[in-house]
């Protein structure tokens, strides 16, 4: 028998195995600020360390079936890139008392290695185990709102702001940088510092909407969350009016240096150098891709910030299928073959509300999924915790058994006193006008739970959200 034949072979068989063993996949997870991205990472990481060990997984096949080995933090592969802070978010929720992760402004990843036991009878034979590389990727998802941008001339982009704002309350809000512009002679030379000002007034204005009208579509995503550009020149552009915007310069050289050349410059330096350079680097090399969405909180701040949320969940749809070009598309649009909608933060409500959230959410974002299942995609919906703060169950009023939540509220951390609560209905489908002038929504925040660091966090759902989203890598 040839042996050194017979050890090639089997080599060859290895080197096959771990090849093939080890699988990659790239995980990004988007929403609006405040939508819950960070409490889901921080959530499914933790699900998956304390995984092999963690009986909470029952609607995860792989753990289900005991094939589930464990999971190991290891480098993630951009070293540029900040690291996700898990560290940091299980900190804050084992204090004393118990806090929610930070605020997060920018790009961040983590990189899992998932051990385990593969499924077909071939490969457990020439591998015992199999692993896969997961990378979870977190980004703020306003930054998808400025993609529309890329089709847009300066002039464009200001006719656009004006009828925005149409909307009376934001003309209030408006009228200090627009009365900065109004009598700003737009091709005299630029001040430097005088744009600055009216940069930082324009900014303003945008955090005011998103915090006084709870407005989410906000343009450029850049300047309420600039992450390392905060104070950049490339951010002191704002929109004038149309009309101004429109008007040609007398002076063809003195242009460039003027107010109009440069907001011109700076607009189309953000399109190319911001705007491009996220998508390339970041948003198109995804795999699969969650959109969480909040849908609670608009509902408690009415009609208007419930509607804009809705433009804005769409509008980061939207970015699926970006371009009216094949070569746009090529660029921009991500190759992903799963994505997952998630109504976050469910246990605000009983559990019996859980299928009318569902719903709400599917009408929410009824208009986007239509075209990300055209592209292919398949699409799943649902309603999770991925930190349960409450507990839900049945508790008497009037004689009568009604659904109820019990857990501390955010204003009773100083007395830490448990509250029971009745949050009333989740519409099943987007609320008309006339409803909102009825009845209003008061679904309020809630403490972090208490936990211990040996054991897994509670939570609703993220093991159908893990199953979906990553059930089928473990062959
Ligand atoms: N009760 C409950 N509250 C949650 C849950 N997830 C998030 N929250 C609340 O929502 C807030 C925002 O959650 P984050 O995870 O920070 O949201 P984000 O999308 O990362 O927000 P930004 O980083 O600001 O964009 C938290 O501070 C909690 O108050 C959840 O599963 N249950
Ligand atoms: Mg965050």
């Amino acid at each position: 028998m040839n042996f050194s034949r017979l050890s090639s072979v089997k080599t060859k068989a290895d080197d096959l195995a771990k090849l093939t063993m080890d699988k990659h996949m790239r995980l990004a997870v988007t929403g609006l600020s405040g939508a819950g991205k960070t409490a889901f990472i921080t959530s499914l990481v933790n699900q998956l360390l304390l995984g092999a060990e963690n009986h909470q997984l029952p609607l995860w096949k792989l753990a289900r079936e005991h094939r589930f080995l464990g999971a190991k933090r290891t480098q993630q592969p951009h070293l540029h890139v900040a690291s996700f802070d898990y560290q940091g978010g299980m900190d804050a929720l084992h204090s004393q008392p118990p806090s929610w992760p930070s605020p997060t402004h920018g790009v961040s990843e983590i990189r899992l290695k998932l051990r385990y036991t593969p499924q077909s009878m071939l490969w457990r034979k020439l591998n015992n185990t199999a692993t896969l590389n997961l990378d979870i990727v977190d980004y703020p998802g306003e930054w998808l709102l400025d993609l529309p941008l890329l089709e847009q001339s300066y002039a464009q982009w200001c006719e656009h702001i004006e009828s925005s704002l149409q909307d009376s309350r934001k003309t209030e809000l408006a009228s200090v940088w627009q009365a900065m512009v109004q009598d700003l002679d737009i091709h005299s030379i630029a001040d430097e510092n005088r744009m600055a000002d009216i940069a930082n007034t324009y900014t303003d204005y945008l955090h005011q909407c998103k915090q006084q009208l709870g407005m989410h579509h906000i343009q450029p995503g850049r300047f309420v969350l600039p992450g390392e550009l905060a104070g950049a020149p490339v951010l002191a552009f704002f929109p004038l009016p149309a009309a101004l915007a429109n008007s040609p310069s007398k002076d063809k050289k003195q242009h460039k240096q003027s107010y109009l050349g440069l907001l011109e410059q700076r607009f189309e330096y953000y399109k190319e150098h911001v705007v491009k350079q996220f998508y390339q680097q970041h948003f198109i090399k995804f795999d699969r891709q969650t959109v969480l969405v909040d849908c609670l909180s608009p509902l408690n701040s009415g009609h208007d910030s419930f509607c804009d949320m809705q433009l804005a969940v769409n509008q980061i749809l939207h970015s699926f299928n970006y371009g009216k070009t094949s070569l746009l598309r090529r660029l921009f649009a991500p190759k992903i073959d799963k994505l997952l909608f998630a109504a976050t933060k469910a246990d605000h409500v009983s559990i019996d509300q859980h299928s009318n959230l569902v719903q709400l959410l599917s009408e929410v974002v009824a208009e986007g999924k239509r075209h990300v299942k055209f592209e292919g995609i398949t699409t799943d919906t649902m309603a999770l915790a991925s930190i349960k703060a409450t507990q839900s169950g049945k508790a008497q009023l009037n004689g009568e058994s009604i659904s109820a939540i019990k857990g501390i509220l955010q204003s009773d951390v100083e007395s830490q006193q448990q509250t029971t609560l009745f949050p009333g209905e989740v519409p099943s489908q987007l609320p008309q006008q006339d409803f909102w002038q009825q009845q209003g929504f008061e679904f309020s925040p809630f403490q972090a739970p208490i936990t211990s660091p040996y054991q897994a966090l509670p939570h609703h759902r993220i093991d159908q959200a893990i199953e979906f989203l990553l059930g089928d890598k473990f062959k």
